[in-house]
């Protein structure tokens, strides 16, 4: 049997619902043999202290691989990076995983590049650094919507609703819009985003793809909008080392989930896990001031609150204007006296 490993033990620092699990899904494609340590977000959704001991920043993934012959493991932190290393080192057990660099006679050259290498490359950045910020941002803002006491929500929902408006909605549909666009003018015409064959560049995207689009796609009217983004979600779901991924973590943790509102967000707030009707009434509620119009009820409504209420406590503070001596208990005033 081939030794996939060259004789490294490999270990992946694996957080539940996070993006971790891509990394799990790519050790199962290069047919690597690896330690699997499982952590449980605490009760704030953070990382549990004990992955600073093995990165300062304390997040996952994170993988160690220590080599024969060194005398302590390599500690790999960032997706891509750890994407890119595990590529390089550990690409023999699924070659095509990284495709082609360039095309042939012209290697070395600039622009000899293949589009599907270029793509390769392009996803491998833009995941972690164009996608994922604007997904976390929104899941940010969410918070932002439905976390504080309900006296104040009205206010943040707001505010959260401004921000929706005037720069997330516009760029995450943009960048739906632009995979949607990039699926469709895959190399070969795809199904995967470098073309025919999967890449870990598709293993990189399909965190935000599956648990955060999945969120976004789950809305009948987008998966007319972004067919092709759908069917990806659903592709990247079916494939083998997927699923292995999925089973691994059945069998440590008892079940999986890629779900949205604890994938990608860590912080205090325990709303983000919503009760659907709850987020549903929410968001009717923030996005009540879009539909607001002039017609009988809100006519009425507006002149009884802003005319009738106001004109008629007028009326009665004129009319006791005087009338009542009032004052509160002061010091040394016996009980009857007041
Ligand atoms: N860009 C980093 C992000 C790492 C990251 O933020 N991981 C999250 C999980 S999705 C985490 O560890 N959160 C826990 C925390 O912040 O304490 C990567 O791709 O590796």
């Amino acid at each position: 049997m081939t030794d996939y490993n060259q004789g490294c033990k490999i270990t992946l620092y694996w957080l539940e619902q996070s993006r971790s699990h891509r990394i799990l899904w790519l050790l199962e494609e290069l047919k690597l043999q690896y330690e699997l340590k499982t952590f449980k977000r605490r009760s704030d959704k953070l990382a549990p202290a004990e992955l600073k001991e093995v990165h300062a920043l304390g997040k996952s993934p994170i993988v160690t691989v220590e080599a024969p012959g060194s005398d302590k493991p390599m500690v790999l932190a960032e997706s891509g990076a750890i994407v890119e290393y595990l590529c390089d080192h550990f690409g023999k057990g699924n070659p095509t995983l990284v495709p082609e660099r360039y095309v042939a006679g012209r290697e070395g050259q600039v622009g000899g590049e293949r589009e599907e290498w270029m793509r390769y490359r392009y996803f491998m950045h833009y995941t972690e650094g164009s996608l994922m910020p604007f997904l976390v941002m929104t899941l940010v803002n969410d918070t932002i919507r439905n976390s504080p006491p309900f006296f104040v929500r009205p206010i943040t929902s707001i505010v959260a609703s401004q921000v929706e408006a005037a720069f997330l909605t516009r760029n995450v549909e943009g960048n739906l819009a632009f995979l949607e666009e990039q699926l469709k003018t895959a190399p070969e015409g795809g199904p995967f985003l470098c073309g025919k064959d999967l890449t870990a560049a598709d293993i990189l995207i399909s965190f935000p793809v599956i648990a955060a689009g999945g969120r976004v796609l789950q809305e009948k009217k987008n998966r007319e909008k972004y067919p092709l983004l759908a069917g990806y979600a659903k592709k990247l779901q079916e494939v083998e080392g997927y699923k292995k991924a999925v089973a691994k973590i059945e069998a440590v943790e008892g079940t999986f989930s890629a779900s949205i509102y604890t994938a990608i967000m860590a912080g205090p707030s325990k709303s983000l896990i919503l009760d659907p009707a709850l987020q549903k009434y929410y968001e009717l509620n923030a996005n009540r001031y879009k539909y607001w119009r002039w017609n009988s009820r809100h006519a009425w409504l507006s002149l009884i609150y802003m005319v009738a209420i106001p004109g008629a406590l007028t009326w009665a503070a004129y009319k006791t204007d005087g009338k009542y001596e009032l004052r509160g208990k002061r010091r040394g005033d016996t009980i009857s006296e007041w």
